[in-house]
């Protein structure tokens, strides 16, 4: 490990998106405090030596948010947000998938190396109200942090907004082998940040709120927690950082400027730890951090901020001391070689607002836009031509894979880039240049991760061929049906539904 700390958040400062006119600082909650959910372990419904069975529901409740009326809130098997969902690699996987909710959704798996479009669970495999679905994969990647989340076009981040999104641990024999705490709940926790406006009532209002450039709200929400505190019992405690907001960047650092290790990335660990005093994180990107409270005694509270806004108060009690060290190396990433018969493959993310496109177009769930060769590995170069003085990032995702990152404008990645990704932000006026293969066949959706903009038509999906089966055929989904169904179960004419991304498709004067 090198003994560098970082002390800087490496994107582009203009970028950060407090520029924008409708950027909503977040405001420290004046509610009491209380103790940070941790979201309980979904237990399988059957286990072997090869297989693992779940039953995941997608349900509506209330959840005592704020002093006063509970906030209607969505959930997978809770009434907001899910339980922690643990699968081991080698395993192959059953998922009875139910929908409870009273319009139709998707469960995508983010950051699984699984077969699309229906397995990953994007916009062609709904889940109808009252009815359910039921799915099998393999896991075949390294121990990571992954999440599940809602994906239905073009709702995906209403629902998201409404609660469905929850953390996916993955394990493996290499992570188990490494110093790392791993007591669940204990030493070794989610932190999913969110970000919310609660109105009358201290309900949600996710269309009084809406803005095409994603969705905000000036209270911060932790693991479905407002103004939270976590009681420190170990010197050592892994965070599991999901920033799943819709659109929030989060600009992460503790008080003292304490120094924490990141150990993993999207899709894994990395190779080396990073030291950091400040990290930034985008809209769907995991980091798995350690902090050591070795300097701090009990009744002490060492606050971690997102800018100048305390989002958890870690309380200090008795722990027995710990000198665990890192290694200097982790864990070796897999590096396979370009093909260098595949042409380097352009993406392109242009506009903010409605105007959001990819590739000069918008999101059609007909219509493959890109074709890859099964097992190849290709480079893939993606742009955001927005404007370096008023732009925002964009945070680009692919389904289905991980990738590596191999520069930013031709110079190295960040420090703690160096893993597998399946997210990577990209400032205004910047090309990252990714090694891109996949492991699997089928429909993959690629896009932008700020949710309003993915539903705002800034995503493509490409098809990976496997040579075995080059005419796979795949039943699309198109928009025109999930919208006749949304307007259906909201008992509205299709001519008086209204989903955000709608929005931005109208504006443009293009249909869905
Ligand atoms: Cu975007």
């Amino acid at each position: 490990m090198t003994e560098k700390v970082y002390n800087n958040y490496f994107f582009d400062e203009p970028a950060f998106n407090t520029h924008d006119g409708g950027y909503i600082p977040l405001e420290e909650p004046t509610t009491p405090p209380m103790p940070l959910n941790i979201p309980s372990i979904l237990q399988p419904d059957q286990e072997t030596a090869t297989d693992m069975y779940y039953t995941v529901t997608a349900q509506s409740g209330e959840t005592q948010l704020l002093p006063g009326a509970k906030t209607k809130t969505w959930g997978y098997n809770a009434s907001l947000l899910g339980q922690t969902i643990i699968f081991k690699n080698g395993k192959t996987i059953h998922l009875h998938l139910e929908n409870k909710l009273p319009e139709l959704t998707t469960f995508h798996w983010h950051g699984l190396d699984i077969p699309g479009p229906i397995e990953d669970g994007g916009c062609h495999a709904p889940v109808y109200p009252d009815s359910s679905r039921d799915v099998s994969f393999k896991i075949n990647q390294p121990a990571a942090t992954c999440w599940l989340h809602a994906h239905p076009c073009p709702s995906t981040a209403s629902q998201v907004w409404h609660g469905l999104a929850t953390a996916v641990v993955i394990k493996d024999d290499v992570e188990e082998q490494l110093p790392f705490p791993r007591n669940y709940g204990v030493d070794d926790i989610p932190l999913i940040l969110q970000d919310r406006r609660f109105h009358d009532n201290n309900q949600w209002d996710y269309r009084a709120d809406y803005d095409p450039d994603g969705v905000q709200g000036p209270t911060p929400m932790i693991n479905g927690t407002i103004n939270p505190y976590f009681d420190v019992t170990t010197q050592r405690l892994r965070l599991r950082i999901l920033d799943g907001s819709n659109r929030r960047e989060w600009r992460l650092h503790f008080s003292d400027n304490l120094e924490f290790t990141q150990i993993a990335s999207d899709n894994g660990i990395l190779p080396e730890p990073v030291k950091f005093t400040h990290l930034m994180t985008t809209c769907a990107e995991r980091h798995e951090v350690i902090v050591d409270f070795a300097d701090y005694k009990p009744g002490d509270e060492v606050i971690l901020y997102s800018d100048e806004t305390p989002i958890v108060h870690f309380r200090i009690h008795q722990f027995a001391s710990d000198d665990t060290s890192l290694p200097d190396h982790l864990v070796d990433i897999p590096d396979p070689e370009v093909d260098q018969n595949l042409p380097v493959k352009h993406v392109v993310m242009s506009g903010m607002d409605e105007e959001v496109l990819l590739d000069d177009k918008k999101f059609d769930m007909q219509r493959i836009d890109y074709k890859m060769p099964l097992g190849k590995c290709q480079l893939w170069d993606i742009t955001n031509t927005n404007d370096m003085d008023s732009g925002m990032i964009h945070p680009y995702h692919m389904h289905g894979t991980s990738f590596r990152i191999i520069s930013r404008n031709g110079h190295a990645p960040y420090p703690n880039e160096y893993g597998l990704k399946d997210v990577v932000s990209v400032n205004p006026g910047e090309h990252v240049v990714l090694k891109v293969w996949y492991d699997v066949a089928g429909v993959f959706m690629y896009h932008c991760h700020i949710i309003e903009h993915e539903d705002g038509g800034m995503m493509a999906q490409l098809q990976v061929i496997d040579p075995k089966n080059p005419n796979a055929k795949y039943e699309l989904m198109d928009h025109h049906t999930l919208m006749t169904a949304f307007a259906k179960e909201r008992g509205v004419n299709i001519d008086d539904l209204w989903l955000g991304g709608m929005e931005s498709y109208n504006k443009m004067g293009m249909h869905m």
